[in-house]
């Protein structure tokens, strides 16, 4: 398998949630209606502009929201002025402002400042904008956790497909196989060493095959020393499968911090279309598949398809067709306790073309 350099998903690029409203100074040329802002505009459309008093007469309108007789029927007890729909202070509603005599401040003969129409508005207005473009979802992860036979994508290297059944070996046989693979299988720890650090996979492996395994630059070297009961599993699995498979990695994930990264199995000697069985042996624990992005998305993984399947004991999945190609999978490691659990692939090597093993 190659586990990919970088999986860092880089940040996801701004849009604007529908319903935004953006903060302006006045009214914007040739923007949408100018809205109260909702803290001056329970009863009354207008704001009242401070040190301003309104010199104007109050007329009774019915305003909704008020909730009183005058108002009429309320919604909710909260304010919801139409757009465009400016109304007045309205007498005897108990949150309305007194109406100001209009003799007491304003010169007679000459309107207030704020009345004037091309005099800017000196209060923050809010205006509603449509947001240009529909906001992009990061779709939630799909779960697969009933039998069958489920077909992952179409494309664009052919149909992805995988097969689940549960309890292929039921839960009693599984028991003692368990335990005699956790005892008889010569468990190994590799390591691995990125720019110029050498780290330990976080899992235990071994290997059986007449050929040697290359993955993540390191090769597993042949194993032709089947323990029977592996063997016995993989006549099993080939009479329900109906492939031959010449192959197995074992691994072995001993707590909840054991883990394996992203990747496919997509190394060159195992061919075009490889066939994968899994059988998964102890605690449960939850296999991720995601699809690779296409081209345009320049590797950003953020809006891919995403499936989860929890594999418990006993469990066989197979992955076939184009699943490698085009997606990955991994085992996350898990924040709440683990016990130890098995898994073997089995897999169809075929020898490298120049008798070079890569
Ligand atoms: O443990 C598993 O279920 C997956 C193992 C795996 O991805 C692998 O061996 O390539």
């Amino acid at each position: 398998m190659c586990v990919p350099a970088s999986e860092a998903a880089p940040p996801r690029p701004f849009a604007a949630a529908p319903g935004e409203l953006r903060e302006l100074l006045g009214r914007e040329p040739g923007g949408a209606a100018v809205q109260a802002p909702r803290e001056l505009s329970r009863c009354w459309g207008r704001p009242r502009v401070p040190g301003k008093r309104s010199g104007a007469v109050p007329v009774p309108v019915p305003v909704r929201g008020c909730g009183s007789a005058v108002c009429g029927p309320g919604l909710a007890g909260r304010s919801r002025l139409p757009l465009q729909s400016p109304t007045f202070p309205v007498p005897g509603c108990g949150t309305a402002p007194k109406a100001p005599l209009a003799s007491s401040l304003a010169p007679a003969g000459t309107r207030p400042a704020w009345m004037k129409k091309d005099q800017p508005h000196t209060q923050k207005q809010f205006v509603f904008e449509k947001p240009s473009e529909v906001e992009r979802r990061v779709p939630e992860a799909g779960m697969i956790d009933k039998p069958g036979v489920y077909e992952l994508s179409k494309g664009p290297s052919g149909v992805s497909r995988i097969h689940l059944i549960s309890g292929f070996i039921d839960s009693e046989q599984a028991d003692w196989m368990f335990e005699q693979l956790l005892e008889d299988i010569p468990w190994g720890q590799r390591t691995h060493i990125r720019q110029d650090v050498s780290f330990e996979e976080p899992r235990l492996t071994s290997w059986y095959g007449e050929l040697p395994y290359t993955y993540s630059r390191k090769t597993m070297q042949p194993n032709p020393n089947w323990h029977p009961l592996l063997r016995e599993l993989k006549e099993r699995i080939e009479e329900f499968s109906g492939y031959t498979f010449n192959s197995l990695l074992c691994n072995l994930y001993r707590t909840e911090k054991d883990s394996v990264d992203w990747h496919s199995d997509d190394e060159p000697s195992l061919g075009t279309n490889p066939v994968i069985a899994s059988l998964s042996f102890g605690a449960t624990r939850t296999f991720e598949m995601r699809k690779k992005p296409s081209p345009e998305e320049n590797g950003d993984y953020t809006y891919v398809k995403r499936l989860r399947i929890p594999l418990d004991h006993g469990t066989l999945l197979m992955m076939e067709g184009a699943t490698q190609e085009d997606w990955q999978h991994r085992v996350p490691k898990e924040y709440h306790s683990r016990d130890a659990r098995i898994n073997l692939t089995f897999r169809i090597i075929h020898p490298e073309p120049d008798g070079v093993w890569k």
